[in-house]
């Protein structure tokens, strides 16, 4: 007998940010949660599952129309012809859903600690299968003591599936949310289920082998912070005990966080050709998986100062690269943070023009000397109201120490790399 289990997967979810890049797959993008959400059905149908246990946050919040529920009872109607049931937990963001449709027969909803609303309806027994799940929803969005000591103790002779929506204390990426029905896995393990279905952090990660304790994690990453695969998981049960646990992957657009090191030598043309060669890789490592890449380029190398003549077309140009390699390949940010090859506290020690320029670039650093950065930066003022539009719109305040520093820092590298071209650098 077979269990499917997925939680988080905040269908219809916005995925802020991804429509300001030209040529983004946007619509692809949007509809991913979606997707996911259809793969774990396709999942249930594979594997025969009995059950399908959603372990809260199945939707991102209250829904805008009534298109998400539609979609969602859609998708529900396929397992119907195989029997396999539904078991319906709600978590910190669908606590409250103002516009929830009436759920078919097969599908079993958890009721909140007080029953608000829908009844007490905290175990939903399956004697045909010889199963029992136990589950407490969230009546708030912000749930800070414990669950557990609402959960009924275990059903002898049978197999007992908790299902919870927690902050399980020393689980991965547990900081990455905030703190809701907060557990130790110490005490999941010692209530006495054969299985916790957890619910909330978004990592996939087993917990605990006796009994199980897992979380899927989310079934579809939605942003840079969510990287790598995602999925649900498929526990196969024989008898009262659970035999295998197995993840598989539902997620249709998948995040990538890069990093690439230049080295000396790495001229403009290798630092395309390298991330030309990354961006390949990613690409076919993932299947037909759309590839949302942030990637940060750096080191000290030769190209970087026509990375910083003209970053912008730089990362237009790594954009059409990316394009080139495959249209499922989609840049979603480039930092370039590599760094000049000129040894430039060396060259700040050594006498001479070079060093009392750089030395006295230093001295602008110094809080001391503020009023000499800032004065520079006035003489920028005629530059700035010609750019003004520009310059509001990626939120560059010449008059902020800060992009003043960075600035002196950009100029800096440029002129000690322009000085230097073709002497041999001190090592
Ligand atoms: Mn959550």
């Amino acid at each position: 007998m077979r269990i499917v289990h997925a939680a988080d997967l905040h269908i219809d979810s916005p995925l802020r940010g991804l429509s300001r890049y030209e040529g983004a797959p946007v619509a692809r993008a949007r509809s991913a949660t979606r997707e996911a959400f259809t793969r774990v059905i396709d999942t249930c149908l594979e594997h025969d599952a009995r059950f399908l246990v959603l372990a809260g946050d199945v939707f991102d919040g209250d829904w805008k129309d009534a298109h998400t529920g539609l979609f969602f009872l859609a998708q529900l109607a396929r397992l119907t012809p195989i029997g396999c049931r539904v078991l319906l937990l709600r978590g910190n963001h669908d606590f409250e859903l103002t516009r929830a449709l009436a759920w078919p027969s097969h599908v079993h909803e958890f009721s909140a600690p007080d029953g608000k609303g829908r009844g007490m309806h905290r175990s939903f027994v399956f004697p045909d299968e010889n199963v029992v799940f136990h589950g407490v929803s969230y009546p708030t969005r912000e749930v800070k003591e414990s669950l557990l000591p609402h959960y009924p103790p275990k059903v002898a002779g049978m197999l007992n599936v908790g299902v919870l929506h927690t902050s399980a204390t020393g689980a991965r990426g547990a900081s990455e949310h905030l703190t809701y029905a907060p557990c130790s896995p110490a005490d999941l393990v010692g209530h006495g289920y054969e299985y916790w279905a957890l619910g909330h952090v978004h990592t996939h990660q087993v917990l605990s082998r006796e009994p199980w304790v897992v979380y899927p994690g989310n079934t579809q990453g939605r942003s840079v912070r969510e990287t790598g695969p995602k999925g649900c998981v498929v526990i196969d049960v024989e008898g009262t005990s659970i035999a295998r646990v197995e993840h598989v992957e539902t997620d249709v657009m998948r995040w990538y966080d890069e990093r690439l090191v230049l080295t000396a030598d790495d001229g403009l043309d290798d630092l395309f050709a390298r991330v030309r060669e990354r961006l390949e890789s990613i690409d076919a490592s993932s299947g037909d998986r759309l590839c949302a890449v942030r990637l940060t380029l750096e080191g000290a190398c030769s190209a970087h100062e026509a990375v910083i003549e003209a970053p912008e077309r730089i990362v237009d140009q790594l954009r059409a690269e990316a394009r080139q390699v495959s249209e499922r390949v989609w840049l979603e940010k480039v930092e370039l943070a590599t760094s000049p090859v000129v040894p430039l506290e060396t060259l700040r020690r050594a006498p001479g023009l070079i060093g009392d320029l750089l030395r006295h670039v230093e001295v602008l650093r110094t809080e001391e000397a503020e009023s000499d950065l800032l004065t520079l930066g006035r003489a920028l003022d005629p530059l700035a109201k010609k750019a003004k539009r520009e310059l509001e719109e990626l939120r560059i305040d010449l008059g902020d120490r800060d992009v003043l520093l960075r600035a002196l820092a950009d100029a800096e590298a440029i002129l000690a790399h322009r000085l230097t071209a073709g002497e041999p650098s001190e090592g």
